[in-house]
């Protein structure tokens, strides 16, 4: 059977969104290319590396901040939201590099970090500067509980633990009450029950469309509503603080906020533009709420719960393997329940999640096998795949041995909690780091296998993964089978077969500990994945009666060129396809 090109028309017909068979790329500028030789990536690095961008086929960059910062959270503790940090460039190299990208047909979204600022940002200097002043009431001040003095144990006004370690409450002595900060202590909340904030964040989300930018990438935008009077959370046994999770995410006014926001920024332009929301701790219902196209709310959403599996009762430090059948009903779950609804985006990683390959793969000895397979069952669903830099060349996760070697607040907080305040000891306490760590994803992109690995000339801001000798852009491109080159097909694979963009998911063995497998359906045609996602070889006979309408499909993809239709080796991925209907579009 070939590839029918009867659809070429269906485009033009088609009311879908571009996004829902776009790819996009997310650039961790501090780390992607550094043209200055500083030693930290900037805008004119990512403007000489688009060359890669187009050559991979993505559709959209995401770039995450390059704002003016204090950078104690890596640029998502911003004091400028209008400028750009001069260790990234100039607001002139901004302008370059969205007219470069235009010119190739790339779009690009930028990080928006509007659920708290940096405390160095001129309104919260100015909210701190008296208990009177205008801008008081912009971020969350409250005094000492009742009957406690500053300083005593639970004086805070709430027991909500940070992200970061520690209590979500700061005391500022210059007028003798707390702030809240559900990150670190540099990143105090906005108050967005103040309509003056919403107005001002507004206005600078407008002015950077209007600079030409394709839409946004919205940081933790489920917890800008908080439950107003601020009840303490639960406490667990033995635990020190209390869980605020449930009143401050999604609470009460977050859809009438993201409304208004739509309302008052997209309206009139969103058909061109792109919005996803990062919303840690989403469900399901809440995500066909945020997402559906009538509620005028957000395109996609962020959803965590296939990256939380891993995590035991104490959370993400200690990881636990995950059983894949319940990594597979998460992705079902997620699969079905926003179809017709709303919108999926599809992601392994980001800056902030270990590299896929050492998390859910096996990156010693099916290194290349098992990066691929993982590709092939996320990029086949339904959705907007994101794919993270340097996840396309399956980089891995970086063994430091040092706490020296770590940059992340979030990594530091902890190890500086579990060690010196619980008494935890040291090696136990990295060796979890080596699992776990937000920096695994943000060492240097690897360009070459020489010095520097081509990301920069100097000494960079934190230590190149020595494993770019071997794992590197240059040793893959236009090598058949590499990891990139695999990426290449299954982004080639979305823009040409509409199936995957409208295609029913229907999952198939779901109780199988080592097979993923399944259909998408629709009037385009049919696909069959299947991955092994094991270090053994596993029994699929597509000869027999069960699976008789593949019997004789086409092969689309095959991580490892060589399947017999009875069985998969180690992760091994297929991609198998009748009454196929192509089309670009
Ligand atoms: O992350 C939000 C978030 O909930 C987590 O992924 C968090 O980073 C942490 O890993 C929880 O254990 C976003 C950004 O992506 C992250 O880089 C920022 O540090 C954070 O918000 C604060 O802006």
């Amino acid at each position: 059977m070939t590839l029918v090109q009867s659809d070429a028309d269906n485009e033009v017909r088609d009311p879908a969104p571009w996004w829902q068979s776009a790819v996009v790329y997310q650039v961790y500028p501090r780390s992607f290319a550094d043209s200055d030789g500083d030693g930290i990536g900037d805008v004119r690095g990512v403007i000489q590396q688009l060359d890669h961008l187009v050559y991979l086929g993505i559709d959209v960059i995401w770039l995450s901040p390059i704002y003016q910062s204090p950078n104690d959270d890596n640029g998502y503790d911003i004091s400028d939201y209008e400028n750009i940090d001069p260790t990234f460039g100039t607001l002139a190299d901004v302008d370059e590099l969205i007219a470069a990208a235009h010119a190739r047909g790339v779009r690009i979204v930028m990080d928006l970090v509007v659920n708290h600022t940096s405390d160095e940002h001129p309104w919260f200097i100015e909210s701190s500067s008296s208990s009177t002043n205008p801008k008081r009431d912009w971020y969350w001040w409250r005094p000492a509980r009742d009957g406690h003095s500053i300083g005593d144990y639970g004086a805070e006004p709430t027991n909500w633990e940070s992200f970061f370690s520690g209590s979500t409450w700061q005391f500022d002595d210059r007028t003798g009450e707390y702030y809240l900060h559900l990150f670190s202590k540099k990143q105090p909340d906005l108050n967005w029950e103040n309509p003056e904030v919403r107005h001002a964040i507004h206005g600078m989300m407008n002015r950077w469309l209007d600079r030409g930018i394709d839409g946004f990438r919205m940081d933790v935008i489920n917890l800008i509503s908080k439950d107003p009077s601020l009840p303490d959370g639960a406490v667990g046994p033995q635990a020190r603080w209390g869980n605020g999770f449930p009143h401050y995410s999604a609470g009460p006014r977050i859809h009438e906020f993201l409304h208004e926001m739509h309302q008052a920024v997209f309206a009139g332009r969103d058909s061109v533009l792109m919005t996803v929301g990062e919303m840690p701790g989403v469900t399901v219902d809440e995500g066909r709420m945020f997402t559906a196209p009538g509620r005028q709310e957000l395109d996609m959403v962020f959803q965590f719960e296939h990256v939380g599996l891993d995590h035991g009762d104490a959370g993400k430090w200690i990881v636990h393997p995950v059983p894949l059948p319940k990594l597979k009903a998460s992705f079902a779950r997620w699969q079905t329940g926003l179809a017709g609804h709303g919108w999926n985006s599809l992601y392994w990683n980001n800056h902030d999640q270990p590299r896929v390959v050492s998390r859910f793969g096996n990156d010693g000895a099916y290194w290349r096998e098992s990066a691929t397979a993982l590709a092939t069952v996320l990029h086949m669903q339904q959705g907007t795949p994101f794919i993270y830099q340097g996840e396309e060349i399956g980089m891995t996760n970086v063994r430091f041995t040092s706490i020296d070697d770590y940059r992340d607040v979030e990594t530091l907080n902890y190890f500086r909690e579990a060690v010196r305040d619980r008494g935890l000891d040291a090696a136990l306490v990295l060796s979890s780091l080596r699992e776990t760590s937000r920096d695994n994803a943000r060492t240097p992109m690897q360009w070459s296998g020489r010095d520097g690995a081509g990301f920069s000339d100097g000494e960079p801001w934190i230590p190149t993964n020595r494993n770019h000798r071997v794992i590197n852009v240059e040793d893959q491109r236009g090598v058949d089978g590499s990891v990139l080159e695999h990426y290449r097909k299954l982004i080639a694979m979305r823009h040409t077969l509409p199936v995957i963009r409208t295609g029913e998911f229907l999952l198939l063995e779901p109780k199988h500990m080592s097979l993923f497998v399944f259909e998408r359906v629709s009037s385009h045609g049919r696909l069959l994945v299947a991955a092994n996602l094991s270090n053994l070889v596993e029994t699929l006979d597509l000869t027999s009666e069960t699976w008789a309408p593949f019997r004789d499909a086409d092969i689309l993809l095959d991580n490892q060129q060589n399947f017999v239709f009875r069985q998969l080796l180690p992760w091994q991925a297929v991609v198998l396809a009748r009454d196929m209907h192509s089309s670009r579009h």
